[in-house]
């Protein structure tokens, strides 16, 4: 029957926009899951549902139940001689059979039976029924009503309660009434015409309007679709009830009003989503432009970090530059032909060498390298604190507060108080452990390799010490003391001295080079590691940040083009 009642282009229409709202209401419960702007769009699917309301009044046993299940054809409404309809019902489509509780006086019921799908049908309780209140239920269905049946019996037709009712219906609410006579196979049609009669002329006198006038059986319509007999159902009064339906609610003015006001509203739901998502794409882009100038603080002291490291290495250029002193005047003043003895001796040469020149630079250097550590560690352990203190005030958790309670809505409000916590206990929890010994250990431990290789005492003084006889021996000790040539020594020695020191010399200077490299590639390391730590901890800001912005300007594009359809979808209703 919901084929006869709306014109199939009508039929397309409603399903049209249902696909449509159902689109956007998939979209807007993701964006904000069971929030108001959901709960809207799912209320005007709701009302396309009940788009068309017919409700049915008149006294108590006028026949309203029975004509509606006529309508219906199907026995939905209980019906029956006496007193039986005893609260408001309303009737509207359902896969089954179900009836819940509106209220103390209004059921909903739910009937699969297709016209409903369409329409809603409310069947009330008489007008004159005891229950005031019943009365006004049935009128507060009124505004909202497409066709109002008013329905009286044959055997009682228009009583003057019926007519005080029919009055305020009119006055009241400016309704359309279709006046349903009731039960006219218990006439003749002789006094069904009289009857008709008397209604016109009564609506005329009392209310000032000519109804349309549905003279009924609803005893043989239902008798009529059993059989299926087209001429009995013309017959009852059916077929031009059912065309007075179909004329009302499918005048195309009425029904693009109808499909259009739902569209207006998801449009207004449509903007709003579009201005939360547009405040909390300005609210991430603020954010981000704080932990930019974050990051760029950090790059910033990484590298300012190492250059400041290169002086903390003046130190250690010192021990090395006092080193070689020591080196050239012990080696100036023993290189000396009285002192052959000495360094005919290569054991004594080398005691004698490593009291007057090491002299402990070994460990000196060492302690050099350890201070420049420690520098090192700490100024990390600073950048890690300002950096946290500089995200503390540029990501602030309550500094968009006010913006965001008005424009980004909560859930996006959740979702960054979140992460921002995450990073700052990330955050905090590695500063807490950033310990300046553990640091300190692990420098040197970077730069140990070389250091033990150049550093260890006995190495330097072998190294050092054997680059200093080298030279002064290139043929070997032995042999220079045994040819006993102590005269010619006495003219070679000066030379040979000269090539000691600068042996001596050479050796010190590459041991400070491979020294200084060594530390100096693990003070950059160290920088380096540090600016990447302290990154890293803000990293989940980074990634919030970067996903959200995705997901945001999906979601603008999206409102872009469901905003599209709605209202091409409005400028082909006219
Ligand atoms: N002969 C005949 N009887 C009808 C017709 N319509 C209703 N009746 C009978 O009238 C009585 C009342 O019908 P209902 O449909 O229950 O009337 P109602 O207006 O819903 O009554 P309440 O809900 O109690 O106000 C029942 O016994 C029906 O069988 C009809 O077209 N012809
Ligand atoms: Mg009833």
């Amino acid at each position: 029957m919901l084929r006869e009642i709306l014109p199939e282009e009508a039929i397309a229409a409603v399903e049209n926009e249902r696909a449509l709202l159902e689109r956007v209401h998939v979209f807007v419960d993701e964006f904000e899951p069971g929030g108001p702007d959901a709960a809207r769009v799912r209320e005007l699917i709701d009302h396309l549902e009940d788009m068309f309301l017919l409700v049915v009044v008149g006294e108590v046993k006028a026949g309203k139940s029975s004509f509606i299940n006529a309508l219906l054809r199907s026995d939905v409404c209980p019906e029956g001689p006496l007193p039986l309809t005893d609260r408001v019902h309303v009737l509207a489509y359902g896969e089954a059979d179900s009836e819940s509780m509106l209220d103390d006086h209004v059921s909903r019921r739910t009937v699969p039976v297709e016209s409903l799908r369409r329409m809603n049908i409310v069947d009330t309780p008489g007008t004159n029924s005891p229950l005031r209140r019943h009365q006004e239920i049935t009128e507060s269905f009124l505004p909202r009503a497409d066709i109002v049946f008013f329905v009286t019996s044959i055997d009682c037709p228009l009583t003057q309660t019926e007519l005080q009712l029919l009055g305020d219906i009119r006055k009241r609410w400016r309704k359309e009434i279709a006046c349903v006579l009731a039960k006219t196979d218990i006439r003749s049609e002789k006094d069904q015409a009289v009857v008709l009669e008397y209604l016109r002329h009564s609506f005329q006198e009392h209310l000032g309007f000519e109804p349309t006038l549905l003279p009924v059986s609803s005893v043989m319509a239902r008798e009529a679709h059993e059989e299926n007999d087209a001429a009995k159902l013309e017959a009852s009064g059916f077929a031009a009830v059912e065309r007075y339906v179909i004329e009302n609610l499918s005048e195309s003015q009425r029904l693009a009003l109808k499909l259009r006001s739902p569209l207006g509203a998801v449009l207004d739901v449509l903007g709003r989503l579009d201005a939360t998502a547009s405040s909390q794409t300005q609210i991430l882009h603020r954010d981000f432009a704080g932990w930019n100038s974050i990051r760029e603080q950090v790059d910033f002291a990484g590298t300012s970090l190492k250059e400041r490291a290169e002086r903390q290495l003046s130190p250690i250029h010192v021990a090395f530059e006092n080193l070689e002193a020591r080196g050239r005047r012990f080696l100036r003043e023993t290189i000396r032909v009285t002192n052959l003895r000495l360094f005919a001796d290569a054991g004594r040469f080398r005691a004698a060498f490593e009291t007057e020149v090491l002299r402990g630079a070994g460990e000196e250097i060492e302690r050099k390298i350890d201070d420049s550590a420690r520098w090192l560690s700490e100024q990390t352990k600073e950048l890690w604190e300002r950096s946290l203190s500089h995200f503390n005030e540029t990501v602030s958790l309550a500094k968009y507060r006010e913006e965001i309670a008005a424009g980004a809505g909560p859930r996006f409000e959740q979702t960054r108080d979140e992460t921002l916590v995450r990073i700052r206990e990330n955050a905090k929890s590695n500063l807490a452990t950033w310990s300046v010994e553990n640091e300190c250990l692990r420098i040197r431990q970077l730069a140990s390799r070389s250091l033990t290789r150049v550093l260890g005492t006995e190495v330097l003084a072998a190294g050092l010490g054997a680059a200093a006889l080298a030279a002064l021996v290139p043929t070997g000790l032995g042999l220079f003391v045994a040819a006993g040539v102590a005269l010619s020594g006495f003219f070679i020695l000066p030379a040979r001295r000269q090539r000691a020191v600068e042996g001596f010399e050479k050796g010190v200077r590459e041991t400070r080079n491979a020294v200084l490299v060594a530390v100096r590639e693990a003070v950059s390391d160290e920088a380096d590691r540090a600016a990447a730590a302290v990154l890293d901890a803000f990293a989940p800001f980074h990634d919030f940040y970067e996903g959200k912005k995705r997901s945001l300007a999906g979601v603008r594009e999206r409102v872009g083009e469901l905003k599209d359809e709605v209202s091409a979808f409005r400028a082909e209703l006219g």
